[in-house]
C-alpha cells in the first residue's frame, strides 16, 4: 500500500512557520536566562550583606516579573499559537521497496579504520555501493579503502568536516535512491542502516543520535560533558523547530531520500565541524519529515581530527551551532 501524504507548506505558510519558532526559541531563552539571574541574585540576597540594598530586591523584582512573562508568554505559543498557526505535517508513508541504498563515508588520514568501515557497509545486504570521499589524507586511508573493495575512492581538496561530508553525499547520490552519509572511523555500526531504512519510509530523512545509553560503548567521545551538551542544545532547536523530536547535534550517520537530498543539496555551505546541524536545521526550514533514530556508537579507531578529543575545539563548535540555531 502506497500513501503519499507529502504536501510541503506553501510559501505563504513558510513566513508563519518561521516567525512563531523564532518566537518560541527567543521566549524559552528569555526564561532560561531569567531563572539563572533568580537563582543567583537569591543566593546574594540571602547569603550577602548585599541584601540590605534597595537595588538588589528591585534587580530581582525585576528579573522575577521577566521570568514570569517570558515563562507565560513561551507557554502561551506552544500551546495555543503553535497549534492555531502551524497545522501538523501529515503522516508520510512511502514503501522504499528495493531502493539503490549508496553508501558516502568521509575519511580524513583514517588508515586505521577506513577499510574495516568499508567491509562492515559492503557486508551489509541492504547496500549497493560505497564511496569514500577522503579530504586530502596524507597517509594510506586511499589505498587501504580501495583495498577493503570500495567502489570509488573520491579526494576532496577543500578541506574540513563540512566539504567532506557535502562532497560523500553528492558521490553517493549517482544513480542512488537512498543516501547513507556516516563516518569511516568505525564509531558507527554499518548494521544500523536497516534501521534507518525502516524509518525513512515514514519520512524524508532519518538522523542517528548518539545518546542512547544502551546503545554506546562505556568510553566513547560522547563524555559527561560532550553528551548532555549536545542533548541540551539540541532541545534548543527542538524549540525553534517544534514538533521535531531532536537529542543530538553532531551524529554524521543519516539516511536521506534522494529527491530530498536533491531539494536540500543548494542551502548546504557549512565547510566546517558544525555542518551536521547545518543540514538538518535547513531540511527543517523545507518542512521535510525528520526522524531521529537511536543507534550504536563506539570508540573511534584512530586519531579524532573532529571535536572529539579537544574540548576547546567541542567550545567553539558549539558557539558556530548556536549562532546557526538563533540566526535560523
Ligand atoms: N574534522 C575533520 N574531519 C574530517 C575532515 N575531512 C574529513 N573528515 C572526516 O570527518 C569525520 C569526522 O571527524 P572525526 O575525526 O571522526 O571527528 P569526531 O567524530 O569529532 O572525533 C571523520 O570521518 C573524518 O575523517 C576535516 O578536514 N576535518
Ligand atoms: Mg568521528
Amino acid at each position: 500500500m502506497q500513501t503519499d501524504t507529502r504536501h510541503d507548506q506553501p510559501p505563504t505558510g513558510m513566513l508563519r512557520y518561521r516567525w512563531v519558532g523564532r518566537a518560541t526559541l527567543y521566549c524559552l531563552t528569555a526564561t532560561l536566562i531569567a531563572s539563572g539571574v533568580v537563582v543567583f541574585l537569591s543566593l546574594l540576597w540571602v547569603f550577602t550583606r548585599l541584601g540590605d540594598h534597595g537595588w538588589l530586591t528591585f534587580l530581582l523584582k525585576i528579573s522575577l516579573a521577566v521570568w514570569l512573562v517570558s515563562g507565560v508568554v513561551s507557554l502561551l505559543i506552544l500551546f495555543v499559537l503553535h497549534r492555531l498557526l502551524i497545522p501538523p505535517k501529515e503522516f508520510q508513508y512511502e514503501p522504499l521497496g528495493d531502493a539503490r541504498v549508496h553508501v558516502g563515508l568521509t575519511a580524513y588520514n583514517d588508515e586505521e579504520c577506513i577499510g574495516d568501515a568499508v567491509r562492515e557497509f559492503l557486508a551489509c545486504p541492504q547496500v549497493h555501493r560505497v564511496v569514500v570521499v577522503e579530504n586530502n589524507s596524507k597517509d594510506r586511508t586511499r589505498a587501504v579503502a580501495e583495498e577493503a573493495g570500495a567502489h570509488a575512492v573520491v579526494t576532496e581538496t577543500q578541506p574540513g568536516y563540512g566539504s567532506c561530508c557535502m562532497r560523500a553525499m553528492a558521490e553517493a547520490a549517482e544513480g542512488a535512491d537512498v543516501i547513507v552519509l556516516c563516518e569511516g572511523d568505525m564509531t558507527f555500526l554499518a548494521n544500523d542502516v536497516k534501521k534507518f531504512l525502516a524509518y525513512l519510509e515514514n519520512c524524508d530523512m532519518v538522523l542517528g543520535t548518539r545518546a542512547t545509553q544502551e546503545l554506546r560503548a562505556a568510553k566513547t567521545q560522547m563524555d559527561w560533558l560532550i553528551n548532555p551538551g549536545n542533548q541540551i542544545v539540541a532541545k534548543l532547536v527542538q524549540a525553534r523547530f517544534w514538533g521535531t523530536r531532536l537529542t543530538d547535534m553532531g551524529c554524521t550517520y543519516r539516511v536521506i531520500r534522494v529527491e530530498a537530498y536533491h531539494r536540500l543539496k543548494d542551502r548546504l555551505t557549512v565547510k566546517g565541524n558544525h555542518f551536521s546541524p547545518h543540514m538538518f536545521i535547513e531540511a527543517l526550514k523545507l518542512r521535510m519529515r525528520i526522524i531521529e533514530i537511536p543507534v550504536v556508537f563506539r570508540k573511534r579507531q584512530g586519531l579524532s581530527k573532529g571535536v572529539g578529543s579537544n574540548k576547546i575545539k567541542a567550545a567553539k563548535v558549539a558557539v558556530s551551532m548556536l549562532k546557526l540555531i538563533y540566526g535560523a
